[in-house]
């Protein structure tokens, strides 16, 4: 099945993070690629990936990096497919340097900015799956189960370990 949501990230170290997303796809059934497309590293990769993002019948695309963490920006300006960012953390910053470099986009080419790290990239992917089920009542039906599953696991109580 040809991937409706593509998960790019600046470097293979991203991956732990941005694995996140792709469990979430995986559970929700939604077909998606992964692909190390770095803004500084891979430039020409980075063009190729945005301009026959769309025609390749990409819906949603959830872009992670860390640090100068310009690869969600970058992929905003190159597609006009809604673009989900995720800040990688960071050892030197804690991430707070992704954020910012995800975060503030100029008018006119948007990022939907996550929270820093793995809670933002499960995010993305829910994120993702909630457009998709825009227009998919499957899996709208797939996506509000799992969200009744999670709020069911919360205890009333907390207890002593
Ligand atoms: C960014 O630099 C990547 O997104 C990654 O988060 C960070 C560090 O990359 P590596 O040096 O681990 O490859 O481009």
């Amino acid at each position: 099945m040809a991937a409706s949501v593509g998960i790019i990230m600046g470097s293979q170290s991203d991956w732990p993070t941005m694995k996140e997303a792709a469990l979430i796809l995986d559970a929700l059934g939604i077909p998606y690629e992964a692909k190390i497309v770095s803004a500084h590293r891979t430039p020409d990769r980075l063009w190729t990936y945005g301009k026959t993002a769309a025609e390749r019948g990409l819906q949603v695309i959830i872009a992670g990096a860390g640090g100068a963490a310009h690869l969600p920006g970058m992929m905003a300006s190159k597609t006009r497919i809604p673009v989900i960012g995720v800040p990688v953390q960071t050892k030197a910053l804690s991430g707070v340097d992704s954020l910012y470099s995800i975060v503030q986009m100029p008018k006119g080419y948007p990022v939907a900015t996550m929270a820093i790290g793995a809670a933002g990239a499960a995010n993305a992917g829910l994120l993702a799956a909630g457009i998709l089920a825009l227009q998919d009542p499957a899996l709208a039906a797939r996506l509000d189960a799992w969200r009744d599953a999670l709020s069911a696991s919360i205890p009333d109580e907390p207890k002593d370990d």
